[in-house]
């Protein structure tokens, strides 16, 4: 921890990045210590991001105490506690290692890394740490929707019985236009990967924190449908301007796999950012012996359940509006049936890892977590470029993984 300086009762937070997720968690860190009584109250000490002007803005709008263009300034500042990493993933590695050598507990946003070795590294370097009582998480953030929080706590009570199928699909369309601009998410050296690991990463995730079981080989298809792209002039988010100049697209726009997953349970996936009217359509069924449970972040509030052990003249999906008191998160937030939104799944992940560091305990997703999620975006990769059928994923990479 950042030593001698702490202070009590609060978590001072250094956030690298200030695009869309960096928004994204800067609204989280701000609402967390409102929405929950937390043991650690957040305090937003410092924000920095590439572009000095751009992050100045940035610190106003959201509330940050203080701004810079030089990221490695917040992991020398000693009234930092926690660092967290919103940037594009190729600086992913650089960042979280100096964090936690220097130290400073790290959240990482997903996928952990943009190659296996730097997500090994991390990895590592993340178990060092944890020994000195520094703490580390990556930031899938869909497992805390409480509609999948709650699908987990069925599958673990035995409710869906054993299990057969995960069918998971994570459709968006916003660059369905081939003249939609070449942001940093379509550049390999920026992004790692495209549709892969911006989406692929989140249902791989989902798939393990459901059912408990990993992926231990799998055969891909990826494929880029727009080779070329205006080069982009300006970039925010998910939408950006375009230029008259073009450059090539270097990561997939689309990845299909199927799987075998430890347990003997078979599982498909497919990630595309070419869905034209799914928006942001995370869609994740598992069978089991004795049921079902089917999710779509569309409709992030309901969690359809099938219990296949009644009668069957009555039986049906039942549609459970997971906003009740004591469904998970719950607590924190609106009367019944008013309802979450995505960035709500954001401030339930801070108010976690506030917990987790206030109590001294590693908070899940770990990196080790990461790493297994990493392990299997590179088997697809492999299989899809080799076209060689099977690929297995490296058990050695993931056997420290958590649930
Ligand atoms: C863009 O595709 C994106 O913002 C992802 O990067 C996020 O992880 C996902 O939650 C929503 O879509």
């Amino acid at each position: 921890m950042s030593e001698g300086s702490s202070v009590p009762g609060v978590l001072r937070v250094g956030l690298i990045g200030h695009g869309f997720m960096g928004r994204m968690h800067s609204l989280a860190w701000q609402t967390a210590g409102r929405a929950v009584e937390l043991p650690l109250v957040p305090e937003l000490t410092a924000i920095a991001g590439r572009n000095a002007e751009a992050v100045d803005r940035a610190a106003r709008a959201w509330g940050w105490r203080s701004a810079t263009d030089d990221w490695r300034s917040l992991i020398e500042r000693d009234d930092i506690d926690v660092i967290d990493i919103t940037t594009p993933g190729a600086l992913h590695a650089e960042i979280a290692l100096a964090a936690l050598a220097a130290g400073k507990h790290v959240l990482c946003e997903k996928p952990l890394a943009n190659t296996l070795e730097q997500a090994r590294a991390m990895t590592a370097a993340a178990r060092d740490a944890a020994a000195r009582g520094v703490q580390s998480m990556v930031g899938f953030n869909y497992r805390r929707t409480p509609a999948l929080a709650l699908a987990r706590d069925l599958v673990a009570q035995g409710r869906i019985g054993e299990i057969r199928h995960v069918r998971a699909v994570y459709l968006q369309d916003w660059i369905n236009d081939p003249e939609f601009p070449l942001v940093w998410r379509l550049r390999r050296e920026e992004a790692g990967s495209g549709a892969l690991g911006d989406l692929g990463a989140h249902i791989v995730d989902l798939a393990y924190f459901l059912t408990g079981r990993r992926i231990t080989g799998l055969s891909a298809l990826t494929r880029t449908f727009v080779e070329e792209r205006p080069l982009a002039t300006s970039a925010s988010g998910l939408s950006g301007a375009a230029g008259s100049e073009r450059g090539r697209v270097t990561v997939d726009d689309a990845a299909v796999f199927f799987a075998d997953c430890e347990g003997g349970a078979i599982a498909t996936f497919e990630a595309t950012r070419f869905a034209p009217g799914r928006k942001n359509a995370m869609r994740i069924e598992v069978n089991g012996s004795n049921g079902s449970v089917a999710f779509d972040f569309e409709a992030m509030n309901e969690l359809l359940f099938y219990d296949a052990t009644g009668d069957s003249a009555g039986a049906g999906f039942t549609r459970i509006l997971a906003t009740e008191p004591q469904h998970p998160y719950l607590d924190a937030w609106w009367p019944p049936g008013h309802g979450l939104g995505y960035d709500h799944t954001f401030v339930n992940q801070k108010r976690d890892l506030v917990e987790a560091i206030a109590a001294g305990k590693p908070p899940t997703p770990s990196f080790a977590d990461g790493l297994y999620v990493q392990s299997v975006l590179a088997a697809v990769q492999d299989s899809a470029r080799n076209k060689s059928g099977w690929t297995a994923v490296p058990t050695g990479s993931t056997e420290e993984g958590t649930r």
